[in-house]
């Protein structure tokens, strides 16, 4: 009986506690620097298009840096306003 209410209170008090599963990853990629390579350029762009043509997926961190007009989609015009990013920048 007593082994029965000490499993009663781990399961109660494990219960209570915030359920920990995977630690929040944290997303340092600038917008637009979509391979975290800490560079905008071309090849960013180059991802973003992959991904617009569905032939590559993108973790939540690249996904946040690739939607670079903030527009909440990931699509050919992030990657065009990347390239041109890159073209009058020269990152
Ligand atoms: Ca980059
Ligand atoms: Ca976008």
């Amino acid at each position: 009986m007593r082994f029965l209410i000490a499993l009663l209170a781990i399961l109660f008090l494990t219960s209570c506690e915030a359920p920990v599963l995977f630690p929040a990853e944290k997303c340092e990629y600038a917008k637009g620097d979509v391979n975290g390579d800490g560079r905008v350029d071309r090849r960013d762009a180059a991802i973003v298009a992959s991904f617009d043509a569905g032939s590559i997926g993108l973790d939540q961190c690249e996904w946040n840096a690739a939607d670079f007009n903030g527009d909440g989609e990931v699509t050919y015009a992030d990657a065009k306003l990347i390239l041109e990013y890159f073209v009058n920048n020269g990152s």
